[in-house]
């Protein structure tokens, strides 16, 4: 080996380039409450869910918090979740171009108020096929569809779409089990396809599932009238 040779080996791995790492403070300040009790009801040792989707289609992946709310201590018959103080809001956080966070959720329409319902899952899906993503939040007391109205604002179609249920609905997800094109939607208490007349189907016991034939078992106990 020549000395030439030598010194190259020599200085090789400070010819390898380097790269700049620029550590970013996204600034998300979420916390979850889940207004704990001496009761420890079931759904406050829960977390809630989170959804990461670019909301206003501008390339950029934005994130979504499902939150509590506040629960009596114990909680009364008849009494609901409430999530009027705003610790419980779930929160829609926009990212900008610099790669931080911007707190959305009251312009969106995304507090999960009025609808008070302690906040467990998040499905994203393009329900009604208009190219922006649409959210369905479940919880303890009900589930809200929120429909994407493409300027930054959400709409709750829940009733229009029948898809409110009752109880206590954990996680769901979109999918398109009969390949019609439109969504449908799928937890483990109820499956719901949405269409003109939507129907709300419950699960009788365990979750269900879509068989290799492409039929949803265990999603054919009506939950509501039809
Ligand atoms: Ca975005
Ligand atoms: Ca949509
Ligand atoms: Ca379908």
């Amino acid at each position: 080996m020549t000395a030439a040779k030598r010194t190259l080996l020599f200085f090789l791995p400070i010819l390898v380039p380097a790269f700049e790492i620029e550590l970013r403070q996204a600034e998300i300040p979420f916390t979850h409450a889940n207004s704990a009790t001496t009761r420890k009801y079931l759904p406050e040792t829960m977390g809630g869910g989170v959804a990461v989707l670019d909301y206003d289609n501008d390339g950029r992946l934005d994130i979504f918090f499902v939150n509590g709310a506040k629960i009596q201590d114990p909680m009364r018959p008849g009494q609901a979740p409430d999530k009027s103080d705003g610790k419980y809001w779930n929160r829609l956080y926009h990212q900008k171009p610099d790669g931080t966070f911007q707190d959305v959720t009251e312009k969106a329409g995304l507090t999960g108020m009025p609808q008070n319902r302690y906040g467990m899952g998040v499905a994203v899906g393009d329900f009604d096929n208009d190219g922006f993503p649409d959210l369905y939040v479940t919880g303890y007391g009900g589930n809200t569809l929120y429909r994407n109205n493409g300027d930054g604002t959400f709409l709750d179609v829940t009733e229009r779409a029948g898809v409110a249920g009752d109880g206590w609905s954990t996680s769901a997800g979109f999918f398109d089990f009969d390949n019609d094109g439109r969504l449908d939607l799928c937890g483990p208490l109820f499956a719901v396809e949405l269409r003109r007349r939507p129907v709300l189907r419950r699960k009788e016991t365990g979750g269900p599932r879509l068989l290799p034939s492409g039929q949803l078992q265990g999603c054919n106990e009506p939950a509501v009238p039809q």
